[in-house]
C-alpha cells in the first residue's frame, strides 16, 4: 500500500506511534509518505519505502496566525495526486482530520477518492478537543472520517460520551519494538548515576501539567527517606522548573537529575528500578510501555487507559490521581525487596511483550485493508 502519515514530529507520544508504524510499515514493504512541517524526531534512518513531505507555512504581515492547516490540506492534495497515495492516516484530531476533510473534498474535484483514517491519542479528546473553540471541528471531522481509531477502550468510550460521534471507533493500542526497547548492558552507567548501589527511580515525559510532574518529585522525597535512591526525570517542557524548584525546596535535589529531552531512552530505562507516571489523564502511556519494555515496573495514577496496562500487584500499582503518599508507599514496598522487585520486573517484561509490534502492526494494516475496501 501507499500510505499517507500526517503526525506532530515532535518527541510527543502521538508523533512517536506515529512514526514507529511508519517505520515499521516501510520495513514491511509497504510505501510511507509523512506529511508534517519538519522531520519526525524518531524518524532518523534511510530507508527506501521512507519519504517525507515538508509542510511549509508561508508568512504575510497580515497574518497574526498563519494558517497552517491550509497549508498542510494543500500539500495532502500535492502529495496523493503525485505519490498516488491509497489511504491518509492522520494522527491526533486536531488539526489533522480537518485538514485531511479539506484534502479529501477538494481531490474529489480531480476525480480522486482519499480514504481517511484519524487515530485519536488522548489530548486531542479529553482536554484540547472540548474546548469550545474546537468541539464543532472535532466532532466534524472524526464524523467525516473513513475509519477511526483509539489507543485504548477509555479513550473510546471518552470520545463517544463527550462528543456526538457516529461511527465506529476501533481500538489499536500502542505498541513496542521489543528489539529497540530492552534491558540494555549499561552497567558503567548506573554506576555514575547510583554509585553506591542506590535504586533508580525515573520519570519521562512533556513536563505537561496534564503529567502531575510535581507529584513525581513528592513520591520521590517519601521514598528517599526510606531508601537510599536516585531520580532521573527524563525530558523538558514548562513544568520542569517547577520540579526544579520543589527538589530544592525539599532538600532533594542532590538525589535527583535532570537529563532533558533524550534520543536513547531505553538506555536510561535500563538503569531504572521503577516508573513513576502519576498523570491526571493518560489514553494509554507509552512511556510506562516503553518503560516495562525494558523491565521497569510502573507506579502509576489510576487515570485513562492506564489500568488497561499496567496491572495492579503484578507490573506495579495504580493509585488515585494526587494520592502521593499511597504510591510512595507502593514505591518503597517494591523497592524494598530485592525479591520482590525482581519479580515485578520479570512481570513488567511479560506485559509489555503482549503489545509487540509484530502483534499490533497487522491490525493496522488489516484495517486500512479494510476501510480502503469500504470507500
Ligand atoms: O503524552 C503526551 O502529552 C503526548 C500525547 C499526545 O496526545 O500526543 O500522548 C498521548 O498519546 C500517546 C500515544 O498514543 C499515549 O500513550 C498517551 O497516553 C497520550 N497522552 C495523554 O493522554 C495525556
Amino acid at each position: 500500500m501507499k500510505i499517507g502519515i500526517v503526525c506532530y514530529p515532535t518527541f510527543g507520544g502521538s508523533g512517536v506511534v506515529a512514526t514507529e508504524l511508519g517505520k515499521a510499515l516501510a520495513d514491511r514493504g509497504h510505501q510511507v509518505h509523512f506529511v508534517t512541517y519538519s522531520q519526525p524526531a524518531r524518524l532518523d534512518f534511510f530507508s527506501e519505502n521512507l519519504f517525507y513531505h515538508e509542510v511549509a507555512v508561508s508568512s504575510y504581515p497580515l497574518f497574526d496566525y498563519p494558517p497552517y492547516e491550509l497549508a498542510l490540506a494543500s500539500r495532502l492534495v500535492d502529495v496523493v495526486r503525485f505519490e498516488q497515495l491509497d489511504v491518509l492516516h492522520v494522527h491526533y484530531a486536531i488539526p489533522h482530520a480537518s485538514a485531511a476533510f479539506m484534502a479529501k473534498q477538494i481531490l474529489l474535484t480531480y476525480g480522486i477518492t482519499i480514504p481517511v483514517i484519524t487515530t485519536l491519542h488522548g489530548t486531542d479528546i479529553t482536554l484540547v478537543g472540548q474546548d469550545r473553540t474546537y468541539k464543532p471541528v472535532v466532532t466534524f471531522s472524526i464524523n467525516k472520517s473513513d475509519g477511526v481509531t483509539a489507543v485504548s477502550d477509555h479513550l473510546r468510550n471518552d470520545t463517544y460520551k463527550f462528543f456526538d460521534i457516529e461511527n465506529d471507533i476501533r481500538v489499536i493500542p500502542n505498541f513496542i519494538d521489543l528489539n529497540r526497547f530492552s534491558l540494555k548492558p549499561k552497567d558503567h552507567f548506573k554506576k555514575a548515576i547510583a554509585p553506591n548501589g542506590e535504586k533508580v527511580l525515573v520519570h519521562t515525559s512533556n513536563f505537561r501539567k496534564v503529567k502531575r510532574t510535581e507529584d513525581v518529585v513528592k513520591i520521590f522525597a517519601k521514598v528517599v527517606e526510606k531508601i537510599p535512591s536516585k531520580l532521573l526525570m527524563v525530558g523538558d517542557g514548562g513544568e520542569r522548573s517547577k520540579c526544579e524548584q520543589l527538589g530544592r525546596d525539599l532538600g532533594i535535589s542532590e538525589h535527583m537529575r535532570f537529563l532533558g529531552k533524550q534520543d536513547a531512552i531505553e538506555e536510561i530505562l535500563s538503569v531504572s528500578d521503577l516508573f513513576l507516571m502519576p498523570s491526571v489523564s493518560e489514553s494509554f502511556g507509552l512511556a510506562a510501555l516503553e518503560a516495562m519494555a525494558c523491565k521497569v515496573p510502573v507506579i502509576s495514577s489510576n487515570a485513562g487507559g492506564l489500568p488497561e496496562l499496567n496491572v495492579e500487584g503484578e507490573t506495579g500499582y495504580l493509585r488515585d490521581v494526587g494520592n502521593v503518599d499511597g504510591m510512595a508507599e507502593r514505591a518503597i514496598y517494591i523497592l524494598e525487596d530485592e525479591e520482590r522487585l525482581a519479580q515485578f520486573k520479570e512481570n513488567a517484561l511479560a506485559r509489555a511483550r503482549q503489545f509487540d509490534l509484530a502483534n499490533i502492526l497487522p491490525e493496522y494494516e488489516n484495517y486500512y485493508k479494510e476501510v480502503i475496501a469500504a470507500s
